[in-house]
């Protein structure tokens, strides 16, 4: 290490005084302009990361769903995955250091994670087209360059690109290319390999429009378009040339407000989805003939996904097992669905993709969805290798089953939820089955639900377990929880910090809208009484 070069640079990125950030659920998030040097301290930690993994490490600027005017960084893993919870202690460590402590903190890192400061190190960097993320871009490059390590900077990226970059290079190109290109062909020939059986049944199947968020989707999905030839026909709005990256549209909008993203020109039984900022999250939704918005969550996504998963594998036989993984946001109605309708066994765990991610990791098939529209699916490396055995060697029905289950597997991004091949997969499991945005819609349906934000003087007093279902503390809270909840009928409640905003989520489910509102209401009042709420008492939602 040459700590009198990290010296010196560090400096050119300096640390505002009594700034402190945490690595969070997705990295490090917030306005961008105070992102400078935890930019280069990740650059330096990407590269002792890649040193003690011997891998490619990827880092991704973004601030996904958030306003514009923040940015964020969050590393990738060797296999695509979310960086090691021990590493975000590290980076945590390492952002948070005063000037003059960054080297000792880079020589305790290296340290406790025994990292061989001799070998080489390579990063791959990926941003989103926030106007902050270029110049943030380049002050993770030098990071990297000062401790010596090499590079790739791929520039706009979706996140889930970054991440499938990152896999392909750590297993010899095994995956796919590690090249844009390379990501356009593997999808676009699993997904016209995939929809070749579908009965050509109108236009209606093969058109799409899709709201960008005013984000790096827009530009991916162009690209993409001239792979996908005739397969499907995709309409883009919000496409970053006029409106403000996730204002009043993407997914996160969509979802929260359970409306429609301005910009969109939507008609009747129209199929439309929106992305978020960084391409990672989808959701679907259409207007009824009566003029009524339908929001297609990721919950429904998941059940339809899973049902169709399940029809092939039974088909082919192998007695692979396939397991849903939710979050406590899961509308209540889908759990019911997977588990009493379709037969497949779920399972909660706490927010954010890695949780998610970790638990599905377990199945031969692993689908995991949170309800706001990250996900993907998961297959085992043995169960991977079967299905590619039977499409090669059984017959008839089987074998037909078995290279669609093969397409599948090339079509979903393994290393990390992808709106850009959850999309595919839609499409193409729409196409095949004949299914309209209504039919889908049809599967089950939601109950009604409310989500409400509660200010406290310091959110952590509230901890959880049973997957954030059940508060522990502060004393008495999950009692008046569990003694409002048997108020209503149907009715579900819990409450958790939220990991990226300094406040309190509450999520309610009732038979009725006004129940869940009025449960959400109630619930919120005891958060405010227990633990700690300031400023204004919440008032009724609607
Ligand atoms: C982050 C997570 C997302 C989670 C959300 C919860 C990733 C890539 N993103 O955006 O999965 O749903 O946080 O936010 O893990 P909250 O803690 O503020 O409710
Ligand atoms: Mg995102």
């Amino acid at each position: 290490m040459d700590l009198e070069a990290i010296t010196k640079h560090s400096a050119l990125h300096a640390k505002p005084n009594g700034l402190i950030l945490q690595y969070g659920t997705a990295g490090f998030r917030t306005k961008a302009v105070h992102l400078d040097h935890v930019m280069f301290r990740m650059g330096l930690l990407a590269v002792l990361r890649s040193k003690q993994t011997q891998s490619t490490i990827g880092v991704m600027v973004t601030a996904s769903h958030n306003p514009e005017e923040d940015n964020g960084v969050k590393l990738v893993d060797p296999l695509g995955e979310m960086l090691a919870p021990s590493w975000e202690e590290h980076a945590t460590c390492l952002a948070n250091a005063e000037e003059q402590d960054v080297q000792s903190v880079l020589l305790d890192i290296s340290k406790k994670a025994a990292v061989d400061l001799q070998r080489d190190a390579y990063v791959v960097i990926g941003r989103d087209t926030r106007p902050s993320s270029e110049k943030l871009a380049h002050s993770v490059i030098d990071g990297i360059t000062v401790l010596g390590g090499q590079f790739h900077d791929y520039g706009l990226l979706t996140t889930p690109q970054l991440h499938y970059m990152v896999y392909c290079r750590n297993t010899s190109g095994q995956y796919g290319k590690a090249t844009i290109d390379g990501y356009y062909q593997k999808l676009s020939a699993a997904f016209a390999e995939l929809t070749k059986q579908a009965p050509r049944s109108g236009d209606g199947f093969r058109s799409l429009k899709v709201d960008c968020a005013n984000g790096i989707g827009a530009l991916k999905l162009g690209e993409m378009e001239r792979y996908l030839s005739q397969g499907l026909s995709l309409q883009l709005f919000n496409v970053g040339t006029e409106g403000r990256l996730n204002h009043l549209c993407g997914a996160d909008f969509v979802k929260s407000y359970q409306k429609p993203p301005q910009g969109m020109e939507m008609k009747s039984n129209e199929r439309c989805c929106s992305f978020d900022g960084d391409a990672d999250r989808i959701v679907y939704y259409y207007y009824d003939a009566d003029g009524h918005f339908h929001l297609i969550d990721g919950d429904k996504i998941a059940a339809l996904i899973s049902s169709f998963l399940k029809e092939l594998l039974l088909e082919i036989g192998e007695n692979l097992n396939i397991g849903v993984v939710q979050t406590a946001y899961a509308n209540g109605s889908s759990t019911r669905f997977l588990e009493e309708v379709m037969k497949v066994p779920v399972y909660c765990t706490k927010t954010g993709v890695k949780h998610l991610h970790h638990k599905a990791q377990e199945f031969d098939v692993g689908v995991y969805f949170e309800a706001n529209g990250h996900g993907t699916v998961l297959f085992s490396k043995a169960a991977e290798m079967k299905i590619k055995q039977l499409a090669k060697e059984s017959k008839d029905e089987k074998r037909k089953a078995a290279k669609m289950l093969e397409n599948i597997i090339d079509l979903f991004n393994q290393a990390a939820g992808d709106a850009i091949s959850d999309m595919l997969v839609i499409e193409a499991i729409l196409a095949l089955k004949g299914l309209t945005v209504q039919q889908w819609d049809a599967l089950y349906t939601d109950l009604p639900n409310r989500q409400l934000k509660v200010k406290v003087a310091d959110r952590q007093v509230i901890s959880t377990t049973d997957a954030e279902r059940q508060a522990v503390t502060p004393p008495g809270l999950q009692e008046a929880i569990n003694n409002l909840v048997k108020k209503y009928k149907l009715s579900r409640a819990f409450v958790r910090p939220s990991g990226t905003e300094d406040i309190v989520r509450v999520y309610a489910e009732a038979d009725s809208q006004e129940s869940a509102d009025s449960l959400a209401h109630e619930v919120s009042l005891a958060v405010f009484q227990l633990a700690g709420g300031v400023g204004e008492r919440p008032a009724p939602c609607f």
